[in-house]
């Protein structure tokens, strides 16, 4: 079992800036439980262009105000508190925060934590190695660390 708080990957790999956006990876591909699970803030008055050509992504906003735009129709989408949006179809989109958007994300396959967008605004598909590194980004899996109880 893995238990952790957001405020614990406060300044570790785990938490990512980029210029319209936050986000805090909970779980990631090395944690090998076929997602990742991330917690997003898309900054206010920003409008963020995303393409996962490589995943499946589920969006849950938690809070906040914006609007979704799919750049292939054109369709427009309020997200407000309580907005899902599946990117089952790999579709381009565009996320415009009005206020700090906060959404719940889940990826499949799951996110190395080592993908950056590049120009197009896609993730390349990254995976972990068969063999784990010890984790370097602060968090620690408790079954790895902790000497078994007798
Ligand atoms: C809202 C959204 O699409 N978030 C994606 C996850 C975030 N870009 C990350 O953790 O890299």
């Amino acid at each position: 079992m893995i238990v952790r708080n957001l405020s614990d990957l406060d300044g570790t790999a785990r938490d990512v800036e980029f210029h319209t956006w936050r986000s805090r990876r909970l779980v990631l591909a090395k944690e090998r439980v076929g997602f990742s699970l991330h917690d997003t803030v898309i900054y206010a008055g920003t409008e963020t262009p995303m393409w996962y050509a490589n995943h499946i992504e589920a969006v849950y906003c938690v809070g906040g105000e914006g609007e979704l735009v799919n750049d292939e129709t054109g369709e427009k989408f309020e997200i407000r508190d309580g907005t899902m949006y599946l990117l089952d179809g790999h579709e381009h989109h565009t996320v415009r925060a009005k206020t700090d958007l906060r959404m719940v994300c889940v990826f499949n396959p799951p996110c190395t934590g080592r993908e950056v967008h590049d120009e197009n605004g896609v993730y390349p598909l990254l995976t972990e190695p068969e063999e784990d590194e010890t984790a370097q980004d602060g968090t620690t899996r408790a079954a790895d660390d902790a000497e078994v109880p007798a």
